[in-house]
């Protein structure tokens, strides 16, 4: 190495992950409070309850979702995700997909994964928030699988790779 550094390494890559929802403003924001729900999906509108009754039937609504499903990456690159979405999202990873706080939307019979446990009071959790329309960025990866998840919507799951 030369003082001064006349070599410099390649910037790390980016892998991108996009977090979605359709939520719908007029009932998520009468119950969760005003500018919950910033919806940017153009028509695409899920009600409250109809979220609520999807997630108990076990037929989670797929328009929440994070893409892809499955992230292949070299060691060093940079997970960026960010929420498209119109409401909060967390990105949290886990031993083994499952549950996440609210139980009113896990699916039947499914229980809260204790990376997810007590929900934005545990600052573990608050930490993996994403709010609408910004980006968390993920780094050091190790090796291996790594399991992502939603803590409040738990059906959106993503699969990382590191090569
Ligand atoms: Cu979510």
């Amino acid at each position: 190495m030369f003082a001064g550094g006349t070599q410099e390494e390649d910037p790390p890559s980016v892998a991108q992950v996009v977090a979605l929802d359709e939520c719908d403003p007029t009932t998520f924001n009468a119950a969760l409070g005003p500018d919950f729900c910033k919806n940017v999906a153009l028509g695409a509108f899920t009600k409250l309850t109809d979220l609520f009754a999807k997630a108990k039937a076990g037929t989670p609504d797929p328009g929440w979702d994070f893409e892809p499903d499955t992230v292949h990456m070299k060691k060093g690159t940079i997970l960026d995700v960010v929420d498209q979405g119109g409401e909060p999202h967390t990105f949290t990873e886990v031993e083994q997909f499952g549950g996440g706080f609210l139980p009113v939307l896990n699916a039947p019979g499914e229980n809260t994964v204790s990376e997810c446990a007590d929900g934005f009071s545990n600052l573990a959790v608050a930490r993996t928030r994403i709010l609408q329309g910004s980006h968390t960025q993920i780094t050091g990866l190790s090796k291996g699988e790594h399991l992502f998840q939603c803590c409040i919507h738990p059906w959106m799951r993503v699969k990382v790779v590191v090569k």
